[in-house]
């Protein structure tokens, strides 16, 4: 600012009569400079304010864009349940998302879509502070294995089992043994993201345009979980594949009360710092991973959003041209970085793409499939220096 002041004495003191028009027409431009550098400057203490969510009680903080489809696909039965609850955590204003794939029966995977949630949300509230990356990984496992007992406690002991859902096993008890489900859960807060799972369902981050898993699936053949079925004193057998006792295809679930200890419920649990470039979180259940690679997803999704924001940047494109009033141009800049999260159609329409990318590829499974934009509602603090930096750079051309 003191550069233009200045600049300005200098040009006036030079009182060239020739000059004044050029000089009036400078300062005019000056002037329209300086407004809009206000105008950024507004619009940037309110983008900072709605990105770091700090303004904001936890309860009402925006959410990311999302998208799902779950589909039953080429099997009979549905066993494939998702759950996704933007602030479950009223007290934090958390995000959940997670998928669970059944086995047996639909039933332990819909009490997971029922209480996981809740399960989780009461360890969060019970902890004095969710920061460090071990108290995350002790407040997953807790709620995985109370999610068990519940489950174990449903199914009535050796009266048999009492289902509270209806479901196909109800009225054969033995069979309900051998029921289970994978869990991949994710928790987003405002700096970080934490994947805890269980079995071969998948979470995958597109970081920089990297596909980067958040969690590698628990086969039996994987040579750690192999080894620690042996020491269980549990064989795994090629069946159809390698499983565990020759009947499970993956080394972990919730449930499968007859597998144990061999089949274990404790996930594996990382804890990511969200970086600037982070660009979204993909959630799937086997029915995609079995016929799409993480490079290919990654690949469908960006397409799928960049499309969607590149729709956008031509609205305002040309928004532009025919107004030239650059204030204009701003606010609509604004309300594109500051669009709502929750449901969103780019999202939707990219889990629907990978849903039907499965189905021509030939998934015989349940498909389901969670899209999660990070780079919209709630942000980290490291994206908001990038977004101060990009207005910065925006205001330089
Ligand atoms: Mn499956
Ligand atoms: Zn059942």
């Amino acid at each position: 600012m003191a550069e233009i002041v200045v600049a300005e004495s200098v040009e006036s003191d030079a009182g060239v009569a020739e000059g004044e028009l050029k000089s009036r027409a400078a300062r005019k431009r000056r002037m329209d400079l300086r407004k809009l550098r206000t105008a950024f400057n507004g619009i940037q203490k309110k983008m900072r304010r709605a990105e770091s969510n700090e303004s904001q009680p936890p309860g009402e903080r925006m959410c990311p864009g999302y998208g799902m489809t779950s589909m039953c696909g080429r099997r009979k039965e549905m066993e494939d349940a998702v759950s996704i609850l933007p602030r479950f955590c009223p007290k934090l204003g958390y995000h959940f998302f997670a998928v669970f794939d059944g086995h047996g029966c639909s039933h332990v995977a819909v009490s997971c879509k029922n209480r996981m949630h809740e399960l989780v949300a009461v360890e969060l509230e019970s902890a004095s502070a969710a920061g460090d990356d071990g108290e995350w990984k002790g407040l997953m496992e807790r709620s995985f294995f109370n999610m068990e007992s519940e489950l174990l406690n449903q199914s009535g002991g050796a009266d048999g089992v009492e289902c509270k859902i209806n479901c196909k096993c109800q009225p054969q008890s033995i069979n309900c043994d051998y029921v289970g489900s994978t869990a991949v859960v994710a928790v987003l807060t405002p700096e970080k993201l934490i994947v805890a799972n269980c079995g071969d369902s998948r979470a995958l981050l597109c970081r920089g345009g990297v596909p980067t898993p958040l969690s590698i699936d628990h086969k039996p053949d994987r040579p750690d979980e192999l080894q620690r079925i042996h020491e269980a004193g549990g064989r795994v057998i090629y069946w159809d594949g390698a499983r565990v006792l020759g009947v499970l295809a993956m080394s972990r679930a919730i449930g499968d009360n007859l597998l144990k200890p061999y089949v274990i419920s404790e996930p594996e649990v990382t804890v990511t710092e969200r970086m600037e470039d982070d660009e979204f979180l993909i959630l799937a259940s086997d029915g995609l991973w079995d016929v799409v690679s993480n490079k290919m997803a990654c690949e469908v999704v960006r397409v799928c959003l960049r499309d969607n924001r590149s729709k956008k940047t031509i609205a305002v494109a040309a928004e532009t041209e025919s107004n030239a009033n650059a204030t204009n141009n701003v606010v609509e800049i604004d309300e594109w970085n500051n669009k709502q999260g929750g449901s969103n159609k780019a999202c939707r329409d990219a889990a629907f793409l990978l849903t039907k990318l499965a189905m021509a590829r030939l998934s015989s499974d349940n498909v389901s499939v969670v899209v999660v934009d990070l780079r919209t509602g709630s942000c980290s603090s490291n994206s908001n220096s990038s977004s101060s930096s990009s207005s910065s750079s925006l205001l330089e051309l």
